[in-house]
């Protein structure tokens, strides 16, 4: 049988050690099922959704990824949130900073040269803390924490695997 050349893949902002510590303790649900914590390795924000990819475009991808141009920011994460529907406990910034929409549109810009369809939906940035939660109550204060970013990642998600499921393939710097 042939062997399935396609990842599952996205763009996405990497915390760093510190930050992933303090992604962990951004929220404090109170009362609820905590559901399925995602796994701390596995922490991340998602730019892009690329979806199952096959091997073939990786060239173009890569390629786009590499003519953005952005400076670091800091990203402020000081809001929690619960989707009820998919069972999702999350934490974002309550301000999408500037620097960050313009990373994520530079993104799809580049990224539809390599025939991916650009993202219809407003980017809601967010960090998946656990899933299949049973959310009733969330403490009123997120622990808010301050993430550097000075970089952005391809990765490739392992479904079906044990944590962490996430992989990183590629890693570009942005300048200062
Ligand atoms: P989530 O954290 O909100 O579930 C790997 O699965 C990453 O891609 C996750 O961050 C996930 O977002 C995101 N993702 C999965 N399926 C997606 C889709 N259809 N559209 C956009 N993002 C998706």
């Amino acid at each position: 049988m042939a062997k399935d050349n396609r990842q599952r893949l996205f763009f996405a902002l990497w915390p760093d050690v510190a930050t992933r510590k303090a992604l962990r303790h951004t929220a404090q649900p109170i009362s609820g099922s905590p559901g399925r914590l995602q796994h701390p390795l596995d922490l991340h924000m998602t730019l892009v959704f690329l979806g199952m990819v096959e091997s073939e475009r990786l060239a173009c991808i890569e390629d786009a990824a590499s003519h953005i141009r952005c400076e670091p920011f800091t990203l402020s994460i000081d809001r929690v949130g619960y989707w009820k529907r998919p069972r999702i406990l999350w934490c974002g910034p309550s301000q999408s900073p500037a620097p960050l929409n313009r990373l994520v549109a530079d993104l799809q810009d580049g990224l539809s040269a390599c025939g991916f369809v650009p993202e219809k939906r407003h980017f809601l940035p967010h960090v998946t803390l656990a899933r299949k939660v049973s959310v009733l109550e969330l403490a009123e204060e997120a622990h808010s924490c301050e993430w550097p970013v000075d970089s952005f990642v391809l990765v490739a998600s392992d479904t079906g695997v044990a944590p962490p499921r996430y992989k990183i393939l590629k890693k570009w710097a942005m300048d200062s």
